[in-house]
């Protein structure tokens, strides 16, 4: 036969693999920049605009040149997501309710596959990115963390693929500050990772208070403020 028979396979302890402390393969490239949703829906104009959110375009393509590791996410919801209030006869846009995994805020429909919308800011420079990661994609539950959606449970699968390419360290940018991006920034602490989320990169919805709390927060799990 062609393959040899395996003899002997070589495992990684469990620990290594799930506990919080993380080794890193190269002590230089264990660095990763994570962009959050710099997508149209998202800056002036957008269906669910962010304040100046348009700005920190330019700020995340100068950074982006300074790392090896360039990750993006982007939201990518489906046109009847329950976090759309359009879902809910009768609910307005930016209120609360109740879902199976807890408060979800009802946003303007947003970032719906396939619309422009949807697409990265187109100022945005991508040369660099190695891997999109898409969230929100099933219908009935929302994803602002990179990490878990918003059941704080159902993995997207990021945190296997860094830990495996022994990116250990996350400088995370993008929007919005006090949802995805501190979502995002949070969970990356709880699994171990060494956390910088870039104030200058990030702008915020702020959705009563929401902005402060998220820097408070994201500064109790560990998250560096630069
Ligand atoms: C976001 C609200 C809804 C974000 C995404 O990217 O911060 N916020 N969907
Ligand atoms: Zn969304």
């Amino acid at each position: 036969t062609l393959l040899k028979p395996v003899t002997s396979v070589t495992t990684i302890p469990a620990a290594k693999l799930t506990g919080r402390t993380i080794r890193a393969a190269s002590p230089t490239e264990n660095r990763a920049l994570l962009v959050v949703d710099v997508q149209n829906d998202f800056c002036p104009h957008g269906a669910l605009a962010v304040p100046e959110g348009d700005l920190v375009v330019p700020i995340i393509n100068k950074l982006s040149r300074r790392f090896a590791h360039v990750i993006l996410t982007q939201d990518w919801h489906c046109d009847d997501h329950l976090s759309f209030a359009s879902s809910h006869p009768g609910s307005k846009p930016m209120s609360q309710i109740e879902l199976h995994y807890g408060l979800q805020i009802l946003w303007p429909d947003h970032c719906v596959q396939g619309t422009p919308g949807a697409q990265f800011h187109p100022d945005l420079d991508l040369d660099r990115c190695e891997m999109i990661i898409r969230k929100g994609y099933h219908r009935d539950i929302d994803s602002y963390s990179a990490f878990f959606e918003n059941d704080r449970q159902t993995p997207t699968g990021l945190a296997g693929y860094l830990r495996e390419r022994g990116l250990t360290r996350l400088f995370i940018v993008g929007l919005a500050t006090d949802f995805c991006v501190a979502y995002s920034a949070i969970d990356a602490c709880r699994l171990g990772f060494e956390v910088t989320v870039i104030e200058n990169a990030c702008r915020g919805i702020d959705v009563d208070g929401s902005l402060a709390a998220s820097w408070r927060q994201m500064a109790e799990a560990g998250v560096i403020r630069a």
